[in-house]
């Protein structure tokens, strides 16, 4: 079934005889699945699942290791995940640091060169910069550039990683910064930042945030759950490009680029082995001999980023690490069910061991 969707998808791409196939499963569509459906994907390790929903978790469920972060509201707490817990309950309190809380300490995002406040060049002052800096295009995606917008209280996130606009694509950026994000982030912040040696070459990171009164949907579109539209192209390729991830929750098939999970939940390919079970039944970790990567892709490099380039400095912590460090301290559990679990005991009769019976 896969294979066939695969082989149509190449000769309508190729060829342009037919029209695409449709990898959406559109009785699983009507489930209006998101992020958040833990009967489908993980919740986040500061969340819990209940009844197929991701729910906020109680601080005090949170591990107690873990270095203190610092919140936008300049609050200091035990650490990451105990932050990210009150972030759940009070939306308006974001992560601003790993590390203590010092006085004026501020993390900023802005657009410039748009002709609406909505759209431009990224520009960011890191917490411990002394200046605002741009960001690289290279290794710029939609990924970071739904956080951007998100960040910019732009709920549904980025219509496009670019900004449509000539004399800033034409501006050279040499001194712009890389950034990577998971996808899920409320804020910017929590994305690690990282410089190269060499970013000559750059242009500046533009992005269009999603304002539906602006650009109306076209009709191939796909309606995300949270309301934005984003090209049937867009759906099932492991990019979470609606924001909430309702594009990769009902495939029965992936596109290239794409891991597809037996869940019919496709994944990015480079998920797939990375020491990290993205998976809802972890069939992204099975058969991995050799493949294993984990904790390769830290240290603020971007994924998929070969190894011989250029060496890049991390310019604050990495706080997909710590999230994923919380995550393998808290039992995995689907659906309410506790996953793997398998414990022997001894048959106890009468309050003690069984013995042999011993015949006489
Ligand atoms: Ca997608
Ligand atoms: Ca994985």
């Amino acid at each position: 079934m896969r294979l066939h969707l695969l082989l149509l998808l190449f000769f309508c791409s190729r060829l342009g005889f037919c029209e695409e196939p449709d990898f959406l499963i559109k009785k699983c569509l009507s489930n209006r699945y998101t992020h958040q459906s833990c009967s489908k994907v993980f919740c986040q390790p500061w969340e819990k699942c209940v009844e197929g929903a991701c729910m906020c978790k109680l601080p005090y469920l949170c591990p107690k290791s873990g270095s203190s972060v610092c919140s936008t509201s300049h609050r200091l707490f035990r650490n990451y995940c105990q932050l990210k817990t009150y972030e759940c309950l009070h939306p308006e309190t974001k992560f601003l640091i790993n590390g203590t809380c010092e006085k004026k300490e501020t993390f900023a995002v802005s657009l410039e060169s748009g002709e609406l406040p909505s759209e431009g060049i990224v520009r960011v002052k890191l917490v411990n910069g002394d200046e605002q800096a741009y960001l690289c295009n290279s290794k710029w995606s939609i990924t970071e550039a739904n956080v951007v917008c998100r960040h910019l209280g732009h709920a549904q996130g980025a219509l496009h990683h670019r900004y449509a606009n000539d004399s800033a694509i034409r501006m050279k950026a040499p001194h712009c910064l890389d950034v990577t994000c998971r996808g899920l982030e409320s804020s910017l912040s929590e994305c690690a930042f990282s410089k190269r040696a060499d970013t000559h070459d750059e242009t500046p990171a533009g992005v269009t945030c999603y304002l539906r009164e602006v650009e109306p949907p076209s009709p191939d579109s796909f309606e995300c759950v949270n309301g934005k539209f984003v090209s049937r192209s867009k759906t099932c390729d492991g990019i979470n490009d609606c924001g909430d991830q309702s594009d990769e929750l009902c495939c029965r098939a992936c596109r290239p680029g794409g891991f597809h999970c037996t869940s019919d939940v496709c994944i990015p390919e480079d998920h797939r082995c990375d020491g990290e079970m993205d998976c809802i039944l972890g069939d992204d970790e099975n058969n991995c001999k050799g493949e294993e990567s984990s904790e390769t892709q830290d240290q603020g490099v971007h994924r998929g980023e070969v190894r011989d380039q250029e060496p890049a400095r991390a310019l604050n912590d990495n706080m997909d690490n710590e999230r994923r460090r919380i995550k393998s301290l808290i039992p995995q559990i689907t659906c309410g069910m506790r996953r793997n679990i398998s414990t022997r005991r001894k048959r106890i009769l009468g309050g003690k061991a069984a013995v042999k019976a011993t015949r006489t």
